[in-house]
């Protein structure tokens, strides 16, 4: 499946300041050349019904708010990316194997989880939409498919809070009747060239002789158009680069700040993540627990190791102390609790360190 949330940058505006909620809502990037000089980054679904789009200058998206109690905001990465580091720390709890792309999608394998039940998948992204919303007061949109690539065109179709399902058996009657540049890898001048061989449709375009589309396309791009218009596509998903984490979050039988409770849970927790690792002959270097209290906000805290390990007696301790710390400082009882270990390294090899690409000392 292919996760992706709404309207990010404006949504987590919203979220911090819920008073512009009912208004349109402009997210700009200002190149502090003149006054209202630069980009809108992003709005919300209200200000696109004015016909505000990315990437139109401010000036224009003002003008179409003219006479209208719209809010224009500055860009802030920084919060943007301590959300998203929120929100893909819960979707990764619910895959297979997990891959971020772009601070506000993620693909999630969930072939084994789902035992490639449709059904059982469809169950699993409303869990997944309700736990997003929940903990961090967020819409998304899936797409369910047997592969990235539909999964992703089936994300797209329906915004925002969309939830689309594409089985095997009813791949082609959602492609075909779809224009050309649906399809990953089809820009305004592919497009052009596509229309000029009067291909207008995906269908047209897998009906299409492959060895013309490859004459004109080159051989790597033609059969990739070829396949992709036919739903073929078997890139597997996989974190890129070196980085990665493994982690597992659980909802607690009952909201409590009971020590030893939390504590049962999260030795579960780190048990099934010693497996995981163990399997791959991982050492870890961080350790970091994910609280989320009864108001729902979401808490990390993590500790890096002086050396790297793989003794689940250290994972177990660590999360006791980090699980003690934070407990001293809320009143709140928890919610959910969950566990995280990352920066990798491979055991009785070179010991090259794999950086995590969640940042391992930061806690709040
Ligand atoms: N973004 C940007 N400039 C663009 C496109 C996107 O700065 N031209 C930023 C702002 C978006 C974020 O990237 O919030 C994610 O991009 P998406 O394409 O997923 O768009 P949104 O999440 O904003 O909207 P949608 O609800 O259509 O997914
Ligand atoms: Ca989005
Ligand atoms: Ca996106």
């Amino acid at each position: 499946m292919l996760v992706d949330l709404d309207y990010f940058f404006a949504q987590a505006e919203e979220t911090r300041n819920p008073a512009i909620r009912d208004k349109p809502v402009v997210v700009c990037v200002y190149s502090g050349r003149s006054e209202d000089s630069g980009a809108v980054s992003t709005s919300n679904y209200l200000a696109r019904k004015y016909g505000v789009r990315s990437g139109m200058p401010i000036f224009m998206a003002k003008k179409k708010l003219e006479n209208v109690d719209a809010v224009f905001l500055p860009v802030d990465h920084d919060f943007y990316d301590e959300i998203s580091r929120k929100v893909m720390d819960i979707l990764r709890t619910y895959a297979d194997s997990f891959e971020q792309v772009g601070v506000d999608e993620a693909f999630l394998d969930v072939t084994q989880k789902t035992e490639r039940d449709f059904e059982k998948a469809r169950k699993l992204a409303e869990e997944i939409k309700d736990d997003v919303r929940a903990s961090l007061n967020l819409t998304c949109s899936i797409g369910i498919g047997p592969n990235k690539l539909i999964a992703k065109i089936a994300a797209d179709s329906q915004k925002p809070d969309g939830f689309t399902v594409v089985k095997p058996e009813g791949v082609q009657s959602f492609l075909f009747p779809l224009p050309i540049d649906r399809l990953i890898g089809v820009g305004v001048k592919t497009k052009e060239k596509m229309q000029s061989l009067g291909i207008n449709t995906i269908g047209e375009l897998a009906a299409y002789d492959a060895r013309k589309l490859t004459s004109v396309f080159g051989k790597r791009l033609g059969s990739y158009f070829h396949n992709a218009a036919l739903g073929l596509d078997d890139e597997p998903v996989a974190e890129k680069g070196e980085a990665e984490s493994v982690s597992r979050i659980s909802t607690l039988k009952q909201d409590t700040r009971d020590m030893s409770f939390i504590l049962s849970k999260t030795d579960q927790l780190c048990d099934e993540i010693y497996s995981a690792i163990q399997k791959q002959q991982l050492s870890f270097k961080a350790v970091a627990i994910i609280a989320i209290t009864t108001d729902m906000i979401v808490h990390a805290k993590s500790k890096t190791l002086e050396n790297p390990t793989s003794d689940m007696e250290i994972m177990k301790q660590v999360v006791k102390e980090l699980l003690a710390k934070f407990l001293s400082e809320t009143q709140l009882d928890l919610r959910r609790i969950g566990v995280r270990v990352a920066n990798f390294s491979k055991e009785q090899s070179t010991q090259k360190p794999l950086t995590s690409f969640i940042e391992p000392a930061k806690s709040d």
